[in-house]
């Protein structure tokens, strides 16, 4: 392995305001441009929009310097996979057709430089939240996926805006550590180990950048968010490190 692999996730575009999204995504795309000569693979692991819904004929307006640079970096071989997170699961085929990206709905197992990574954005992971686990069904249920394409935008993605408004970026609440036993990822992730070694697992969501080392021989990696971190996870094909952009 020559080049790097990167993580990120939760850059949460389009909250809390258009003016503030903007500058967000230009502090990406400086980040893009700047692994982009080191980068062999780009996973983008969720709630990368602070909500995205495809129609068959309609997507949301915005968003359209992040995309034409990722359609730069897969055009020039750079592989970037996509997975869906809780603000932004509704994605169909744009990503892949427009951008030639791949898009994840779940979590991804991989072998890379003989190291075993489990990846998943971390939504509906591991004990508690028992409420967003049912939401998630209805979220996830293609009929009533069907039901809300079939909602004229304005109203639709009216009612969505208003929803993700209420979320935790939206207000920049700082997610704080409270002790290792309540991390409701490790102790997902240890319960994987319990079925196979993964030497790393490396979770979205969570809104704080966190390493914690499970058993001596496994990692997990939060990848924190880009609201007050701009944090990233890099693979060198050695080890897997947390870094902070422009901080
Ligand atoms: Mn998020």
């Amino acid at each position: 392995m020559t080049k790097n692999i990167y993580f990120a996730s939760d850059f949460h575009l389009g909250s809390p305001n258009h003016q503030e999204s903007r500058k967000r995504e230009d502090r990406i795309i400086r980040w893009l441009n700047a692994i982009e000569s080191s980068c062999a693979e780009l996973f983008l692991m969720g709630d990368i929009f602070d909500f995205w819904f495809e129609y068959r004929e309609v997507i949301p307006k915005g968003f359209v310097r992040l995309q034409g640079k990722l359609a730069a970096m897969t055009d020039a071989g750079i592989k970037i996979y996509f997975f869906k997170g809780n603000h932004d699961m509704w994605v169909k085929d744009y990503f892949t057709t427009e951008m030639g990206i791949e898009v994840i709905s779940d979590e991804l197992i991989m072998e890379r430089n003989g190291k075993s990574f489990y990846l998943h954005h971390g939504d509906g992971l591991g004990p508690g939240d028992e409420k967003y686990k049912i939401l998630r069904k209805i979220f996830r249920n293609p009929i009533c996926q069907w039901l809300f394409s079939i909602v004229p935008p304005r109203i639709g993605l009216g009612i969505a805006n208003w929803w993700s408004g209420s979320s935790r970026v939206a207000n920049k609440t700082e997610e704080a550590f409270h002790g290792e036993e309540f991390e409701w990822l490790a102790i997902y992730a240890k319960e994987q180990l319990q079925q196979a070694h993964y030497d790393y697992f490396v979770f979205g969501h969570r809104h704080l950048p966190l390493e914690i080392d499970l058993n001596g021989k496994s990692k997990y990696v939060n990848l924190g968010e880009w609201i007050n971190f701009n944090s990233y996870a890099v693979f060198d094909g050695k080890e897997l490190t947390l870094k902070y952009f422009e901080k």
